[in-house]
């Protein structure tokens, strides 16, 4: 099996987190897609979509998307449970998650995407050209932003941690979020997140944040 990666992008980031959090270790091959290589056919074979993150089992089947990856890598190591331990808990994880897909990390891609100078003209991922950016899409996915850490604050003011009592795979994908959201210079707002602040920092000293 290997995992197909890059190292400076967010996606492949969750599933490096996740896989660290479970002292899992695999192959990895980077795609890098700065210098296009997701568009390559032989790539493009194993997701129609061009994006990474992709593992490739050793029969060739190949599975796309971050949360798909993750969820083979739970059944295949069920400990530590980082999505849930019974039906309810497995909901919570799950609504937390897409919560900060959703309201997160989607809105910080939008502004990334359709503001940085390296995606002109590459507005949405996995598409080779064509299509410009929207620069309105950059104030819009910063005030989302703003609404997702208030959200998280008021979360973690009564949790250790964003789906309760231990860490999921909801915290890493609003980590990486939060880090992703650098990149166009938004930061945790400097007060009114104590809370946001306090998780935050208990997350980056986890060894798994350097994945
Ligand atoms: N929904 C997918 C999104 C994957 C994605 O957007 N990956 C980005 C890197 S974070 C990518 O490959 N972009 C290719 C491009 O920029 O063309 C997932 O969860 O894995």
């Amino acid at each position: 099996m290997k995992l197909y990666d890059f190292a400076l992008a967010p996606n492949p980031r969750r599933v490096r987190m996740f896989l660290a959090e479970k002292s899992v270790e695999i192959p990895v091959v980077q795609v890098n897609t700065r210098e296009r290589e997701q568009f390559q056919a032989s790539f493009m074979e194993k997701n129609p979509l061009c994006t990474v993150p992709v593992l490739e089992l050793d029969d060739g089947t190949c599975i796309s998307e971050s949360v798909a990856i993750c969820r083979y890598f739970e059944e295949l190591h069920p400990e530590p449970p980082l999505m849930g331990t019974d039906a309810k808990d497995k909901a919570i994880v799950e609504m937390w998650n897409r919560r900060c897909e959703f309201n997160g990390y989607v809105p910080a891609a939008e502004a990334v995407r359709n503001g940085l100078p390296m995606f002109a003209d590459r507005g949405i991922a996995g598409m080779p050209g064509g299509v410009p950016q929207i620069p309105a899409l950059v104030e819009r996915g910063k005030q989302s932003l703003g609404r997702f850490f208030e959200m998280l604050d008021r979360q973690l003011a009564d949790n250790a941690f964003i789906a309760g009592q231990a860490l999921t795979i909801a915290d890493i994908t609003a980590f990486v979020t939060i880090e992703f959201a650098k990149r166009i210079e938004v930061a945790l707002p400097e007060s009114g997140t104590e809370n946001l602040v306090r998780w935050h920092g208990e997350i980056a000293a986890r060894p798994s944040a350097a994945a």
